[in-house]
């Protein structure tokens, strides 16, 4: 007899349609059963080639055959496919029981003493096998030579991942009765996967759906980047990343995938808990969300391992010999399949399986509970084991595996299934038990009436287990290392010092500085081999084409044709140890990158210094939240924001045109950033940044404006370094007199600051100094941390912010011109005797000239001589007659329509 599982040629019925219509047909039938015969006598390899030869000759002769993006709905190994349990299966049910008991009494507790205080978990319930069968046979920590896997959990399931490290002896009973009580005299558990609030614990931060999927997806790659650059040993680690099916709605979840495939990435590995539900409902009610992921997956060229049915469903498939039930088990949609584990096991017979009377029959000795107790794949630890050790074994490609699970899986029938199940947060003592008596667990009724812990004791032979279990596996996990990194030396300022004398009468852009900056870093022995270059698509556009040939272009299969321009020095050369990445036109892609190289200081030990070079207005608005994880994360590196700036990115217009993105760079905690005007300070604050981040181990990272005007790059003048890096130093002060206005500029707007005091002082004999405004954001900080100290420190000397030290003895209005919104210069005010002016470029950009740009915005020389003139006059130092005729004299139109709302 064949021992195709489901010989088509012995069906009545098949899901098929296409077989099913055919398998009338004695031609048909002679097809299946020579096919059964080559399967029996060759096996599945020769059939899968056997198909391939057969649809090669349809096609040659033009034949549509239409196109197979799916499988049958069961599970991708079959169970005669399956490998043995390696394991104590009796014990780690145990385990899994107390790790689910241990998270639930946690968060009740939590939501007892604190109502609402929150703790996702339905989540965890669903996916606690799939972790168990990971943390007990296949996660591997760093260990001697043995390079441990990544893993990148669903954020929400957190709850389960504290209550396995309580039974570790890694957290205690204090630490998780302070679950989201993080301000607490003793410290707390953060509520998800925060290496900011939890640096030595968590590695990545997942929580927010879809960056998981992105930066699992990039941070394999880079692994093989490191690999291939020898920068660290070849391994054969892996990065698993823990996913929810509803999180794949996320264009960020999906938009990455054949990047994993293109590279090959047999190294990484995502497993999709397909609970069917997301937090409001059914993922996909009306169809398959494992049909849907498994097509998608498909195509995009990964290895797809469908884990849908436990094994008590083999038997029930093994003795239909109908065909029905496979048929049954594709035509139900997912809203029925939620439906059918909500409502236990007579709703089954009746609703599934009494479709068919045939079916009916094949589950007639079966009582309810057993039919309730049919597990789906990811509930049963001998399926999921057979996943992973597929996947961990499958070469050349990504895989996923699509494992169904049931929502608030334990949590008794008020949670499980249930389209409510995800707020399930305030469990009462009651569901408490229900889970003890569920999973057969020892817990005395005062234990779970006080929502106590429980743990066995470091004796008991499941906490023996778990431990020998990570033991042999190389130690626990999650945990991160920030400490294991090299010891490192920044690169003095001298280093730079082409940069820092100037392009000595040329016209030269602050792009072109960076690149000078960038390529000192390139020849510098020590560090060179850690930088990174991250490109979107733009390196030509930021005159980084040198680097192509310098560095080579990281390709991990080389180049395998000859470029176009290969006639060019600076032809396009892709090498498999190309130090550049040119990741295309993804920002977001671009970004996960960086957030993996910034992090390889904590996660490899290595410190890789990343610059992300990318068109400014396509960053912060768009990958924000990648922005936001990368700094939870401990993030460093640098953003290189080219062609910035409304005003002087020319011609572009509206979707181009970026004036704000340093008010949103404000907003992340850990972000420094700057907007230099030249190429020295480029130079100052990249080598600072890298003294503090790599050197002094501080974790921040760098937000970094560079334009695309060339003009003359000055030499640096003395003693402005320390004003460079805090963010505010006199660039050129008045000549003859002392000032009575002062000039902020930045970027390129400083050198409208400076026409704008030769204005003043030609045509209106008013003195003015010119100041180089490099960080409003740092200036800011700097005093508000003064002012909050000296807050709570009332009788105590005062602390002067550097803003007001940098301008002490200089009186007078001031008037802060950039090529960025306003508020960033209004954010000084509270701590400025004077009132500022601030002229920034609120409003949406034009496709114009800079000259008509700057009038536009009114960033140019003569409005900042203009508001200049209008703030003494309000000072009552010039009069009013004057300020009035001295607009008209500038060509300025005080009629104007404004900018800002125009
Ligand atoms: C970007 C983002 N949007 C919304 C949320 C809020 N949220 C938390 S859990 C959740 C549902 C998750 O569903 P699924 O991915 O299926 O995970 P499950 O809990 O079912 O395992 C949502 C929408 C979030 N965390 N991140
Ligand atoms: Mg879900």
């Amino acid at each position: 007899m064949s021992s195709l599982k489901y010989s088509l040629s012995k069906l009545k019925l098949t899901d098929n349609d296409a077989a099913h219509h055919a398998a009338d047909t004695d031609q048909t039938v002679e097809w299946l059963e020579a096919l059964d015969q080559v399967h029996d006598a060759d096996g599945p390899q020769e059939v899968s080639q056997l198909l391939q030869a057969l649809l090669n000759r349809a096609a040659l002769a033009g034949v549509t055959v239409p196109l197979q993006h799916n499988t049958p709905y069961v599970n991708t190994i079959s169970a005669n496919q399956e490998a043995p349990f390696p394991g104590d299966q009796a014990l780690e049910r145990r385990i899994e029981s107390l790790i689910r008991y241990n998270a639930l009494a946690m968060v009740a507790r939590a939501n007892k003493y604190d109502e609402n205080i929150g703790g996702h978990m339905s989540s965890f319930a669903s996916l606690a096998t799939l972790l168990e069968v990971g943390f007990n046979h296949f996660f591997r920590g760093s260990i001697g030579d043995q390079a441990g896997d990544l893993v990148y959990f669903q954020g929400h399931s957190s709850p389960g991942i504290y209550a396995r490290a309580y039974l570790e002896g890694r957290l205690t009973e204090q630490h998780l009765f302070n679950f989201r009580h993080e301000l607490r005299e003793h410290s707390g558990l953060s509520s998800y996967p925060h290496p900011w609030l939890m640096p030595e614990f968590w590695q990545f931060p997942t929580v927010s759906m879809g960056l998981g999927p992105i930066n699992a997806i990039y941070q394999a790659r880079f692994i093989k980047y490191m690999e291939n650059r020898g920068i660290i040993p070849a391994s054969d680690r892996k990065v698993w990343a823990f996913l929810g099916d509803g999180e794949q709605d996320e264009p960020e979840s999906r938009g990455a995938l054949t990047v994993a495939s293109r590279e090959g990435l047999e190294n990484l590995v995502f497993v999709i808990n397909c609970n069917l539900q997301r937090l409001d409902g059914p993922v996909r009610g009306n169809g398959k969300i494992i049909q849907e992921l498994e097509a998608n997956f498909l195509g995009a060229g990964w290895n797809v391992i469908k884990c849908i049915w436990g094994c008590d469903w083999d038997s029930l498939l093994a003795r239909d010999t109908s065909g029905l039930l496979l048929k049954r088990m594709s035509e139900c949609v997912d809203g029925e399949y939620q439906a059918f584990k909500a409502f236990g096991g007579a709703y089954l017979r009746e609703h599934f399986f009494g479709e068919y009377p045939e079916l009916l029959k094949l589950v007639a000795e079966m009582t309810d509970d057993d039919l309730a107790n049919l597990a789906w794949g990811g509930h049963d630890p001998v399926k999921v084991y057979n996943a992973y050790k597929q996947a961990a074994e499958h070469r050349g490609q990504p895989t996923v595996i699509l494992a169904k699970t049931i929502k608030g899986y334990g949590l008794g029938a008020a949670a499980e299934g249930r389209n409510f199940a995800h707020n399930t947060k305030k469990l009462k003592e009651q569901q408490l038990a229900y889970v003890v008596q569920r999973f057969g667990m020892a817990v005395s009724e005062n234990r779970i009436d006080n929502l106590e812990l429980h743990h066995p004791g470091t004796d008991a032979a499941e906490i023996r287990y778990i431990k020998q279990r990570r033991e042999a596996l190389g130690g626990y996990l999650p945990s991160r290392n920030p400490h294991k990194e090299l010891s490192f030396t920044a690169p003095s300022l001298d280093s730079f010092q082409g940069v820092l004398e100037g392009t000595k009468g040329r016209a030269a852009s602050t792009t072109s500085g960076f690149n000078a900056v960038l390529n000192v870093l390139l020849k510098q022995k020590e560090i060179s081999k850690y930088i990174v270059p991250i490109i979107p698509d733009e390196g030509r556009s930021f005159g980084m084409e040198a680097l192509f040939r310098q560095i080579g272009i990281y390709a991990p299969h080389g180049q395998l044709y000859t470029p176009v321009d290969s006639a060019q020095f600076f032809h396009y050369r892709e090498v498999q140890d190309g130090q550049l990445i040119e990741e295309g036109i993804t920002e977001a892609g671009s970004m996960a990158t960086f957030t993996a190289a910034g992090t390889a200081y904590a996660n490899f030990g290595v410190p890789m210094i990343p610059f992300f070079i990318y068109y400014s207005m396509f960053g912060f608005q768009r990958v924000g939240d990648l922005v936001w994880a990368f700094a939870d994360a401990r993030g460093k590196g640098f953003m290189v924001v080219g062609t910035a700036g409304r005003t002087t990115l020319l011609g572009e217009g509206l979707q181009h045109e970026d004036g704000h993105s340093h008010v949103l760079a404000s907003t992340v905690p850990t972000c420094a950033s700057y907007d230099p005007a030249y190429a020295y300070e480029i130079a100052v604050i990249v080598q600072d940044g890298i003294r503090r981040m790599y050197e002094a181990k501080e974790d921040l990272f760098y937000y970094l404006t560079i334009y695309n005007e060339n003009y003359l790059q000055p030499a640096m003048p003395t003693g402005v370094q320390e004003g460079i890096v805090r963010g505010l130093y006199r660039f050129k002060s008045a000549e003859t007199a002392k000032a009575i206005v002062h000039l902020f500029g930045s970027g390129p707007i400083l050198n409208e600051a400076v026409r704008a005091q030769q204005i003043l002082k030609e045509q209106f004999s008013i003195e003015a100094d010119v100041w180089s405004a490099t960080s409003y954001g740092e200036l800011r900080r700097d005093a508000l941390a003064c002012e909050r100290w000296n807050r709570l420190h009332p009788g105590e000397a005062p602390k002067t912010p550097y803003l007001l030290q940098a301008l002490h003895g200089h009186d007078g209005p001031i008037v802060a011109a950039s090529d960025y919104m306003k508020i960033l210069a209004d954010g000084l005010a509270p701590w400025l005797p004077n009132r500022i002016t601030a002229l920034g470029t609120d409003g949406f950009g034009r496709s114009e000239n800079r000259e008509y740009l700057r009038r536009h915005f009114e960033v140019d020389a003569e409005s900042i001589a203009a508001a200049a003139i209008s703030s003494l006059a309000r000072e009552q130092k010039l009069s009013i007659e004057m300020a009035a005729a001295s607009l008209a004299k500038l060509g300025l139109d005080p009629n104007k329509s404004d900018a800002a709302c125009s």
